[in-house]
């Protein structure tokens, strides 16, 4: 990699107008608007690509996406694979709709990293823009000039990790296809694990054909081989694969029907769609109790386990959240013990293999058992009950009997969860992990004293929290402090952005 560090990407986000194009032609010399359309209408129709040298040195792929309310799809499109964002927010303007939209785009597909630039500080005081962008998004720096932005950039790259540092077989998710004359067909996109290499032969799924690379570069430059992280560019023979095709070296089953684990609730029922990679799909979702949800897609995914989606409502058009897919092949069901458990199982990355229940055999799969039934006419109130408690519910053990099967119950459902000696509302819990890892994000570590105070609460609850943090691998015990668990990253800040 020369002295420039393992691959990363960038990709821009920002309302429309707000200067997200004019950014990257000053950090990069390239103006990535280069359709004829693109300069006559003066916004970013397809996405567009630069490289970038940081002032360290360090080198970055840089994805320009577009800002107007029509062209999200192209955004997730574009914002799938990269590895840091660049939210661009206009002095004049603030915080706009899709600065918004772009960022639950972001926190859906698990960017944690970026920087926020405030534009066009000659046109209005960038103060009132930088209040509103910190507010949003608490957790990236919010600088105003080109200069401002690369320093920054460098502080944010210096410790992110690169695709390249991981395992994996090629995989690349196409997002522009065309054909050059003499050289045939071409494809980009971020390579998103493994390498590609001149000669190798690769798969372009969903139609199972079989392509040879003839030819790779990496921003125009030719390259013997293109490391994951990258932008790249795949001179393909024998196959014209389009934008949403996947090339892959190893062949990955076409899904319908997902597991997810999503940022978001969504009602029981309703149509979305489901982007992942560069492809999308209708969808119908069926809610399978607390944060896990099963997608049932119209077309196919080329989806891999712990992969990103984005849900989008159809009309009106909005993103509604995203998550992690736990299982890609999952079979129809609905929510019951059995799919709680193993879905919780699958959020903790391990294999719920137990009594010859694998994710493939589907036997965790039963329809719901009597003792998951929940009696509904006595579940709201205790919900509500739960609800008020928020994050200091009594113990379970002062509950009576009759209430403390229906916590069983409800807990059996995924509409309540324990830690420790309380049941807790899902949503309570979701939030003390979001203000946890805000914590451990601004600190880089969290004590139970310090949860306490934040909370306001006793000894007793921050212990229990933490205690059920470690389980869900949010936090990680070092001694007498907690430090970010693998999970940490993929959630969103506190207070939550809207
Ligand atoms: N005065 C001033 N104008 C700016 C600045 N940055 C961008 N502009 C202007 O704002 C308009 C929009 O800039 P773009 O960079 O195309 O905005 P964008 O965010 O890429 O827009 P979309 O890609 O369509 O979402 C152009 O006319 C730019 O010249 C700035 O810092 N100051
Ligand atoms: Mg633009």
């Amino acid at each position: 990699m020369g002295g420039g560090g393992a691959p990363l990407t960038l990709g821009t986000a920002g309302h429309i107008d707000h200067g997200k194009t004019t950014l990257v032609r000053a950090l990069t010399g390239v103006d990535t608007d280069r359709l004829p359309e693109e300069q006559r209408r003066g916004m970013t129709i397809e996405l567009g690509y630069a490289p970038l040298v940081l002032p360290s040195g360090r080198r970055l792929s840089v994805v320009d996406v577009p800002g107007h309310e029509k062209l999200v799809r192209t955004m997730v499109a574009g914002a799938t694979g990269i590895d840091l964002f660049l939210l661009v927010v206009a002095a004049d303007d603030g915080v706009m709709p899709q600065t918004r939209e772009h960022l639950s785009v972001l926190r859906g597909l698990g960017v944690a990293r970026g920087v926020v630039a405030i534009t066009k500080a000659d046109l209005a005081d960038p103060a009132r823009a930088a209040d509103e962008a910190r507010e949003l998004v608490p957790e990236a720096e919010v600088v105003v000039g080109a200069d401002a932005v690369a320093a920054a950039l460098d502080r944010a790259v210096a410790s992110l990790p690169s695709r390249a540092d991981a395992d994996g077989a090629a995989l690349l998710h196409v997002d522009r296809s065309f054909t050059i004359h003499g050289a045939g067909r071409v494809v980009t996109g971020t390579l998103w694990s493994g390498t590609i290499g001149r000669g190798d032969e690769l798969l372009v799924l969903p139609a199972g054909a079989r392509a040879r690379v003839r030819e790779v570069q990496v921003h125009d430059e030719r390259v013997d081989r293109a490391a994951a992280g990258q932008r790249v560019a795949v001179n393909l023979r024998d196959a014209t694969p389009v934008r949403g095709d996947v090339l892959t070296a190893e062949p990955i089953e076409p899904s319908h029907i997902l597991d997810v684990e999503l940022d978001t609730r969504i009602e029981h029922g309703t149509r979305v769609h489901v982007h992942h990679g560069t492809r999308e799909s209708a969808a119908r979702v069926a809610w399978l109790g607390g944060r896990f949800h099963q997608l049932r897609c119209e077309s196919p995914l080329i989806a891999r386990r712990d992969d990103r989606v984005v849900v989008r409502s159809i009309a009106p058009a909005d993103t509604l959240g995203g998550g992690r897919i736990l299982d890609p092949a999952a079979r129809r069901h609905g929510p019951s013990r059995d799919v709680t458990a193993r879905l919780e199982q699958l959020a903790r990355g391990e294999e719920p293999g137990l009594g010859g229940r694998t994710p493939q055999s589907g036997a965790g799969l039963r329809s719901p058992s009597p003792q998951s039934e929940v009696d509904e006419a006595a579940a709201e109130p205790m919900l509500a009950r739960l609800r008020d408690a928020w994050l200091e519910p009594p113990p379970t053990a002062s509950f009576d009997a009759d209430e403390q099967a229906l916590l069983a119950q409800l807990r059996h459902a995924g509409r309540a969860e324990r830690a420790g000696p309380f049941t807790f509302h899902p949503d309570a819990l979701t939030e003390a992990a979001q203000r946890v890892a805000t914590i451990m994000r601004a600190e880089g570590e969290i004590t139970l004293a310090r949860l306490r105070d934040e909370l306001q609460t006793s000894r007793r609850y921050a212990q229990a929290l933490l205690e059920h943090l470690d389980t869900q691998r949010i936090t990680r015990r070092v001694g007498d402090k907690r430090v970010p668990g693998s999970r940490a990253d993929s959630l969103p800040p506190w207070p939550p952005a809207s």
